[in-house]
């Protein structure tokens, strides 16, 4: 039935009523869609100034190769996971001989060996085991201050091997530092050093400062004070690179150990440390080397225990103040501290109670 002409005024009001409803239910609906979006907001916020702390920390040992059967250190190795499990053709990822992830690099489950270019990494050595041991914290005293180490993860970087000589050390480093940061290390150890600069080391480190990744570097073992005397990374003095010198448990310096109140930021004990050797053995060993191991532990340990900033400024600077001061450090490092786990425990515990708003 068509609609009178007196009925207009009614039907005007209805369709106003009904335009008024629609109005309000827009009004509501934009308003509900924004505070959605006011909240994912909030949370994305949130998320950026709080990353969890980490399930894995990945530390990158640039050494001379780890004993991958070691009972110390076997659930230790990282797992580059596009290189494990099988192929379409039912082969093992691991042994196909094939860069099954594309990063450039065949069959490279644990790491690569620069030396002979192969995933090798087999120490004919023993210092890469020894250092990976003290990584992973199995020395005594690192055992009685930080018993669970399960979280960090060893990717192992061969730079050196004895077996083949004259080839360039400085030259693979720089390889397996781009290799550490692209494959995703958060700290790269390095305990090692040479008296002459190398320009592809220099800009590789440079390369891992721009993705935020520390390299903690040994102050080098020749009982020099490092100025005119050079040991490398540590004198190229680059903000990602910590450089560490060899304490004994008295905090004494270890003769044997380069100091410079500018060129070495800390301290570490790194006298005559028990940790794994090849074969599934243990020894003792003494250096920077073992002093730098020392500090990449506890710089896993602090990413792994606080919300981590993304930051290596900030872990840099967290295991440089947070040491102990010892007198006879004094102008032989540049902070006059030695970097103890109890100190860095206590300092984790300071940095996750909860912030006052000022
Ligand atoms: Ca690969
Ligand atoms: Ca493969």
């Amino acid at each position: 039935m068509r609609a009178r002409l007196k009925d207009l005024p009614v039907l005007l009001a209805i369709v106003l009523i009904n335009l008024a409803a629609w109005m309000a239910t827009k009004l509501i609906y934009d308003y509900a869609t924004y505070s959605v979006v006011l909240n994912s907001l909030e949370r994305v916020r949130n998320l950026q100034v709080q990353v969890n702390p980490q399930s894995q920390v990945i530390v990158a040992v640039i050494d001379t190769g780890i004993d991958e059967t070691h009972p110390e250190l076997k659930e230790h190795l990282w797992k580059n996971l596009g290189e494990v499990g099988y192929d379409s053709k039912g082969r093992l990822k691991s042994e196909n001989g094939i860069d099954d992830d594309g990063n450039g690099f065949k069959d490279d489950v644990h790491g690569w060996d620069f030396t002979s270019s192969t995933s090798e990494v087999e120490d004919h050595h023993g210092h890469g085991t020894h250092i990976a041991g003290l990584v992973v914290g199995v020395s005594q005293f690192q055992v009685q201050q930080i018993a669970d180490n399960s979280k960090i993860k060893l990717m192992v970087l061969k730079y050196y091997d004895p077996r083949r000589l004259n080839r360039d050390a400085a030259d693979n480093t720089a390889k397996a530092i781009r290799y550490a940061v692209d494959n995703g290390a958060h700290i790269i150890n390095y305990s090692s050093g040479g008296a002459e600069p190398s320009e592809s080391e220099r800009q590789a480190i440079l390369y891992a400062l721009k993705q935020n990744v520390l390299i903690v570097a040994a102050a080098g073992n020749d009982g020099l004070k490092l100025g005119t005397s050079k040991f490398y990374p540590a004198s190229y003095r680059l903000p990602n690179v910590l450089s560490v010198a060899n304490s004994d448990k008295n905090f004494n310096p270890v003769k044997s150990s380069n100091y410079s109140e500018r060129f070495v930021d800390v301290a570490a004990y790194g006298h005559r440390l028990d940790s794994t050797l090849p074969h599934g053995k243990r020894g003792y060993m003494t250096g920077t080397s073992q002093a730098t191991a020392v500090v990449s532990w506890m710089a896993a340990h602090l990413i792994s225990s606080h919300p981590f900033q993304g930051n290596f400024v900030w872990v840099r600077n967290v295991l440089k103040n947070s040491g102990r001061l010892a007198k006879s450090w004094q102008g032989r490092t540049e902070t006059g501290r030695v970097a103890l786990p109890e100190n860095l425990k206590l300092a984790i515990k300071n940095l996750n109670k909860p912030q006052k708003n000022l």
